[in-house]
């Protein structure tokens, strides 16, 4: 593909119909597009000033044929959002007129269509952004609760890319120290002792030790928890999805197996957003109905992928032989024993469950009810949300390629720090740093590789 030095448009609103549907145009061409099919409504003077907005009509040249009255703004590189020149058509949104005033942008010989998030691409390559911003750009648009805004919103503001620049700048400093007194043996650079090299380290170490420990939660605020509701038929599950919800979203009935498929649906419980998926119940005996088996292998599956379950129990009757192998099937993962129907006289006496059994966090509710669900979802908050406190945002990585990254510059430093203790001289330690320089340079974007890019690229839309 001919990048960017070409011209590029889209829309940048979603397509249908409502107020307004913009059109968005970048590269060298943009202004001279804009000439060709805009008049002004001041007719005396068509000179677009930059910055500004222009009232005036999209008009198709070749015809005359007015096709809708716009507000156009002409941004030219200095201020635009790709450092490129852009323009932006504001025109009313319906089907017709995106499509003719977009095929209108697009009739100019020296314009394509935009790849999904080439304009974002086109800003971070003409070094507006870093890597760290154009992430936070996606999940500011993906953002589901406010802490995961609040999240994006200050990584956009930077906050990410100053802990690596920081991290970086001090393993530069100590780089060039060591590599100066090894080249100029003769002048009279102050050598840092050994200690103080490895005090340094040690200190750079426990700043990204301290930064990879933040991932865990930055991925849940960004994707959102996944929570299996699981157990045998006609505990309650549906039950707990549309008591948690607020709605009545699933089928509920007294028969067991009402639920043959899974069905997920959002919430936002204390600013974490989870992704709720209610559940087929396992039933004890041999399934012979191809759909019911087919709907209790994706409980399996979704129970076995999630990151956290809610194991239904029905309080009102004694534990059976299927409650404990739907335990012991998923015991390993992150759970909650939700003792349902506490408005029935129980039969259940959750002291008396099995001991493995007790060691999870156990609430008792009625999803008829409407009870205890607030305690159930401080119970989930707390789950996930291991940070005793939590003060101003602090810096999250919340990418696999972070974590990753992070680890690798670790690595160096690790390595580094053991040539050091073993004796070993200085110069031997310059090599490792210096990898670790490149593995920090790859988080906001320095060294990052195409294969990388393209991914993160993958997760725009068109038009952004
Ligand atoms: N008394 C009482 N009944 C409940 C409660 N929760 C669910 N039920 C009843 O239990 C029955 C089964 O509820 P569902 O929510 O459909 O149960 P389920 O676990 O989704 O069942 P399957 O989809 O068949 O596996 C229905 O008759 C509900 O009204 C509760 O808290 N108290
Ligand atoms: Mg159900």
């Amino acid at each position: 593909m001919d990048t960017y030095h070409d011209t590029i448009a889209a829309l940048a609103t979603p397509v249908g119909i409502g107020g307004i549907g913009i059109i968005k145009i970048s590269g060298p061409f943009s202004r001279k597009i804009a000439e060709r099919i805009f008049r002004k409504k001041d007719k005396i003077n068509q000179l677009l000033k930059p910055r500004y907005l222009h009232f005036g009509a999209v008009m198709d040249p070749s015809s005359q044929e007015v096709i809708d009255e716009v507000l156009l703004t002409y941004m030219p590189a200095s201020a635009s959002y790709t450092r490129e020149d852009v323009v932006e058509i504001q025109c009313h949104s319906g089907y017709l007129i995106l499509e003719k005033i977009l095929n209108l942008v697009l009739s100019h010989q020296r314009v394509r269509l935009a790849e999904p998030g080439e304009f974002t691409r086109r800003a971070f390559l003409n070094g507006r952004i870093d890597l760290t911003q154009v992430e936070a750009i996606v999940d500011l648009i993906q953002a589901r609760t406010g802490s995961a805004l609040m999240q994006a919103a200050s990584q956009l503001g930077g906050i990410l890319t100053e802990k690596i620049h920081g991290v970086k700048k001090n393993l530069i400093s100590l780089i060039s120290h060591i590599e100066s007194a090894i080249d100029f043996p003769e002048e009279e650079i102050e050598i840092f002792s050994t200690e103080e090299v490895l005090g340094e380290l040690k200190g750079l170490e426990g700043e990204i030790k301290a930064l990879l420990s933040t991932y865990e939660e930055g991925k849940l605020f960004r994707e959102g928890v996944k929570t299996a509701i699981i157990g045998r038929p006609n505990v309650g599950k549906s039950s707990l999805l549309n008591a948690l919800l607020g709605e009545e979203r699933a089928i509920i009935s007294h028969l067991p197996g009402t639920t043959r498929d899974t069905i997920e649906e959002n919430i936002n419980i204390h600013g974490i957003p989870l992704t709720i998926i209610d559940t087929a119940g396992l039933p004890f005996y041999t399934i012979t109905d191809p759909i019911e088996e087919k709907g209790t292998n994706r409980t399996r599956d979704k129970a076995s992928q999630a990151d956290l379950v809610l194991l239904v129990l029905d309080q009102s009757s004694p534990l059976t032989e299927n409650d404990q192998a739907i335990f012991e099937e998923f015991q390993r993962k992150k759970m909650v024993i939700v003792l349902n129907k506490a408005d029935l006289p129980a039969a259940l006496n959750p002291l008396s469950v099995s001991p493995a059994l007790k060691n999870n966090a156990m609430v008792s509710i009625s999803a008829k009810y409407h009870q205890g669900l607030e305690e159930l979802k401080k119970v989930i908050h707390g789950l996930i949300i291991e940070r005793k406190e939590i003060s101003s945002p602090p810096v999250f990585i919340n990418r696999l390629h972070h974590k990753i990254s992070l680890e690798k510059a670790d690595g160096g430093i690790s390595r580094a720090i053991k040539s050091l203790e073993a004796g070993m001289s200085q110069e031997f330690i310059a090599v490792d740093l210096k990898c670790s320089l490149d593995y920090l340079g790859e988080i906001v974007g320095e060294t990052t590789t195409e294969e990388i890019l393209d991914q993160i690229f993958a997760e725009f839309c068109i038009g952004k």
